[in-house]
């Protein structure tokens, strides 16, 4: 059981993981220790506290890429007492505004390069009187001239369960729900998830390619190495190539990023040079494909942990560890956690299929939303993911609950179908839907992008179908099949399925 003091700030937590002098934050732009992380929040702290007036409890809205500057501003948000809401560079003014009303917010901390669309959003809502722009690490910003020669403000007297976060997430559904966690929250992956089956240490270095908004990058990318007083690397523009140059120039040990990105990451020149430093992968985000878990394990010698998690319980519940891999399976509860499969009745089943329900030290608590009532029932998390577990207590994932297709009576699970396909060196990237099927009430229908080298074709199609046909049972094979240039995705890079589904 993680037990925390009544009185806990993250901020001052995360700092303190490591020595003054340690190399807490590297990129393009420099290297950072501890002590400059330390002072840089401190003194946006002032800033936000001193000169803006923000009082314990304000939410202070951020929006840029992943950057040193960035980092600091979302301590310095923790260490003011405020409520850091990070969002997704990705969003559109009327996307933002629903933020900025949601989580009624007081401040907000600007990458310049993304003013354009905020200042429309700040228009649409008149709710944030205060503002500072900053140019990502080029220093020369608001928030640089500002902040320079303040007296950094030592870290409020927060309750370790005092909102700290909160993280919107529109699902796969579109609807934005926020999520709050508390300080402890913050702290509670990287000594259940991180501690036990990540082992990060003084010295290592972590990169994400998730953003910081997302708090599947924030963990991976910025709690656990600060926890473990290790470092973290950060990539503005994290495309496949960008990240492998990154993991050789700044001897990045330690990557999480999704399945996609480590399927991409195989087919680029870096690779090689990348293998120099890297040492763990962790997937999360969407499930893992096996063939991509044994295609980066075969190339590269690394066994890929696969995890799942939720914005909802901040990060990772279930995964592999260490060793204790079974291909193909996610995993099992992550220590702390509770995991089961609930029948329709919504008991735990020793061996079976059913929704996928979580208890643990994190929990769902959604900002004023009626939703909370699915999410959360009898002490469950109850996640939108159906899963198998087997005798000896491993997770198999098997689809989002509402990615099960129906057809002719029988159950086919989307993910199983993309599987098959992406084995075939033609595929790049797929998703399967269930379509609208008089004669069957739906049918598998896959969307494909093709490989650079392969061409769209009726012949093409049906040698995939056949392909499917060989390697699961033959009633799943996509019985239409559609060549499209891109998938539709959402800002966290989740595929967006309802996008591609046609109404009954
Ligand atoms: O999608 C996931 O698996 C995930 C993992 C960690 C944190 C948040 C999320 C949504």
């Amino acid at each position: 059981e993680l037990r925390y003091p009544e009185r806990l700030n993250a901020a001052a937590e995360l700092l303190a993981g490591g020595q003054p002098d340690a190399l807490a934050f590297v990129n393009a732009h420099g290297r950072w220790t501890y002590r400059d992380l330390d002072d840089f929040s401190g003194r946006i702290a002032r800033l936000l506290v001193d000169e803006d007036g923000l009082v314990p409890g304000n939410r202070v809205f951020l929006r840029g890429p992943n950057c040193y500057t960035m980092v600091a501003a979302w301590l310095g948000v923790l260490k003011a007492g405020g409520i850091a809401v990070a969002t997704m560079s990705l969003l559109r003014a009327g996307e933002m505004a629903t933020v900025i009303d949601r989580a009624q917010i007081s401040h907000a901390i600007v990458d310049s390069r993304f003013i354009g669309d905020f200042r429309d959003a700040q228009d649409q809502t008149h709710a944030i009187k205060h503002v500072v722009r900053y140019d990502g690490d080029y220093g020369k910003g608001e928030l640089e001239t500002r902040t320079a020669g303040l007296d950094p403000l030592p870290p409020a007297d927060t309750g370790r369960d005092d909102p700290a976060l909160i993280a919107f997430t529109s699902g796969t559904t579109g609807i934005p729900k926020g999520c709050v966690q508390f300080h402890r929250d913050v702290l509670a992956p990287c000594d259940s998830f991180a501690r036990h089956l990540v082992g990060m240490k003084p010295g290592d270095i972590a990169l994400t390619s998730a953003p910081l908004a997302f708090t599947f990058g924030l963990g991976a990318g910025v709690l656990f190495p600060l926890r473990a007083g290790a470092a973290c690397a950060t990539v503005e523009q994290p495309s496949p190539q960008a990240m492998l140059e990154a993991i050789a120039t700044f001897g990045v040990t330690h990557l999480g990023t999704a399945p996609t990105a480590y399927k991409a990451m195989l087919s680029q020149p870096g690779l090689d040079a990348a293998l120099k430093s890297l040492r763990y992968c962790l997937s999360a985000g969407e499930h893992l494909p096996e063939a991509t878990w044994q295609a980066w394990r075969d190339r590269t010698g690394i066994a890929i942990t696969d995890g799942i998690g939720s914005t909802e319980l901040m990060h990772i519940f279930v995964s592999a560890a260490g060793d204790d891999i079974r291909p193909g399976a996610t995993g099992k509860a992550v220590p702390g956690y509770e995991a089961a499969v609930l029948d329709d009745d919504g008991q735990p089943v020793a061996e079976g299929v059913g929704r996928l329900a979580i208890k643990g030290p994190t929990g769902c608590r959604y900002l004023d939303d009626p939703r909370q009532a699915d999410y959360v029932s009898d002490g469950w998390n109850i996640t939108g993911d159906t899963y198998r577990r087997d005798a000896d207590g491993y997770y198999w994932y098997l689809a989002r609950s509402d990615d099960m297709i129906v057809s002719s009576g029988y159950n086919i699970g989307a993910p199983e179908v993309e599987n098959a396909l992406l084995a075939h060196p033609a595929v790049a990237e797929c998703a399967v839907v269930g379509a609208p099927c008089a004669e069957r009430g739906q049918k598998v229908k896959a969307f494909i992008v093709l490989a650079d080298f392969a061409e769209p074709s009726e012949e093409l199609a049906q040698k995939l179908q056949d392909f499917v046909k060989d390697r699961i049972a033959p009633y799943k094979y996509p019985r239409a099949i559609e060549f499209v240039d891109a998938l539709p995705k959402t800002a966290t890079g989740k595929l967006r399925r309802m996008d591609l589904r046609t109404p009954d």
